[in-house]
């Protein structure tokens, strides 16, 4: 298991927290997902043997925001 920390832009309120922490928790390979509207930021640990820092990147701009 691998932790990674990753900035997001584009979050206002806590919906987009949640819907954040809904679409990383359900990817494969994603043991849990903690996000924060204050820090921008999210706290990933996964198994990157199943889905790689870019793939989780992709999913956060897929449901609209920014991610590095
Ligand atoms: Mo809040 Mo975010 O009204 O995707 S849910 S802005």
């Amino acid at each position: 298991m691998e932790n990674t920390q990753i900035r997001i832009g584009g979050m206002s309120c806590q919906g987009c927290v949640k819907n954040i922490t809904g679409v990383l928790s359900g990817l494969a390979g994603v043991a849990s997902a903690e996000v924060s509207l204050e820090q921008a930021a999210a706290t990933v640990a996964f198994d990157p043997q199943t889905i790689s820092r870019g793939e989780l990147l992709a999913a956060i701009e897929d449901a609209g925001f920014d991610a590095e």
